[in-house]
């Protein structure tokens, strides 16, 4: 369960004011002591996500946040008022926390707006009842009678109600689709054609593998994983033709030009597109490369800082393939992490990379406000196949 990738755990969010002991609960619910806790409002600063296994709930993502500003017109108010909701586009499941503040809930009443606002489920948790009496019931009333957990954070008192209460409110939409088990069959035979250099850590199969042959196996279906150099020899022992072959983009065109036409060709992250984002839309965005001129600006969105410390090695050669197709250079701006531009509008296009680290929320937020900003939003994999003429090749489920 530790190897779940985190698009794929519940992310679920604490919100509240300052000091009302978001982070001592999240201690609760984690059973550790991972975020700091202190007597003074304003100890959590900025989002901290931590990828745990909740108790009667499963893989999840909690995230702590900073407290509600008082003073939302400071530059710094802004700023944090923006990073909880860049939050909110990843949340799942929110606790909102609440405690005696003499029914003036208007803080409260304008998050949880932004909440509800994003179909985002709320679960109110009623703090402090060690040293306090809160009455429930206005905020029942004034919060839509949203289900309510009294607790005392720090002497650990109702805190299994806490994880109950998120298992019964988590979306149930959350069960996840499959990622290939629709495009095969029970005895169907998928091939995984990696490169040698794999960019995963030593000892270690990306992840996206991984999830693929447990999608492969509950479809009983079968899969043999070969690098690119063993591919043609594994064809000529093999006395049928793969079903499906899932390959890297870069490697597309050589996997192609070797394989049976009769069998399906994907790649990996034309697979995570379908799977996270909205494919048709994935599919316009890439087209735009035909409308690049020399001297338009171009978004490379990365998801985890990571792929910074890996240099050009996972956005490849594309940017030079865009500024080939534009005809001369490109102003090409890199983005990574939860950064990304609330102004779209200076892009031609959006480029993003596999998202493997993003939920389909998350990644569902960002190309909603690409689409209202009349920006086309696309992958990497998904333009590295068109720029070589084989995107209907790999998709051709897709009408287009
Ligand atoms: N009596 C009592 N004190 C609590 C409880 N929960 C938290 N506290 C105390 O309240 C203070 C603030 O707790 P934090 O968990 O740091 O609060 P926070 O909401 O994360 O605060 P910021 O990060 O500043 O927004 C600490 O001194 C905690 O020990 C509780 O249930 N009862
Ligand atoms: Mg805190």
């Amino acid at each position: 369960m530790s190897m779940t990738p985190s698009g794929n755990r519940l992310h679920v969010a604490l919100f509240g004011r300052k000091n009302i002991g978001k982070s001592t609960l999240l201690n609760a619910l984690a059973g550790v002591n991972a975020s700091a806790v202190a007597d003074s409002p304003g100890t959590t600063r900025e989002p901290l996500f931590y990828p745990m296994e909740l108790d009667s709930v499963g893989p999840v993502v909690l995230i702590d946040t900073a407290g509600f500003e008082d003073h939302e017109h400071s530059e710094l108010g802004e700023l944090r008022g923006q990073r909880l909701l860049e939050v909110m586009d990843q949340t799942d499941l929110a606790l909102l926390m609440f405690m005696d503040t003499n029914e003036d809930y208007s803080l409260e009443k304008r998050w949880y707006k932004e909440l509800t606002s994003r179909h985002i489920p709320v679960l109110g948790i009623i703090n402090r009842i060690d040293d306090r009496y809160v009455d429930a019931e206005p905020i029942r009333v004034q919060f839509d009678e949203i289900p309510l957990v009294k607790i005392s954070a720090s002497n650990r008192v109702n805190i299994n109600r806490v994880r109950q209460s998120i298992r019964r409110t988590a979306p149930l939409e959350f069960e996840r689709a499959t990622i290939v088990g629709d495009l095969i069959k029970p005895r169907d035979l998928v091939l995984l054609v990696t490169p040698e250099e794999l960019k995963a850590p030593r000892f270690r199969l990306p992840n996206i593998h991984g999830q693929i042959v447990r999608d492969i196996l509950d479809q009983g279906a079968s899969s043999l994983c070969v690098t690119e150099k063993e591919l043609v020899h594994t064809l000529g022992y093999l006395n049928r033709a793969p079903d499906l072959i899932i390959t890297d983009p870069e490697l597309l065109e050589a996997v192609c030009a070797a394989v049976p036409a009769s069998s399906m060709v994907t790649t990996f992250s034309l697979l995570l597109a379908r799977h996270k984002g909205n494919l048709e839309l994935l599919i316009k965005g890439a087209k735009a490369v035909d409308a690049l001129k020399p001297g338009d600006r171009v978004l490379i969105a990365e998801a985890c800082k990571a792929h910074e410390s890996q240099g050009e090695s996972v956005r490849g050669l594309l940017p030079e393939q865009l500024q080939r197709k534009a005809g001369g250079d490109l102003l090409i701006d890199v983005v990574s992490g939860l950064d990304f531009p609330v102004d779209l509008t200076p892009y031609k296009m959006i480029l993003h990379c596999n998202a493997c680290s993003f939920s389909r929320k998350q990644l569902m937020a960002r190309m909603a406000k690409s689409e209202a900003q009349h920006v086309p939003f696309t992958n990497y994999g998904l333009v590295s196949a068109y720029l070589k003429g084989l995107l209907e090749r790999t998709c051709p489920e897709v009408v287009y």
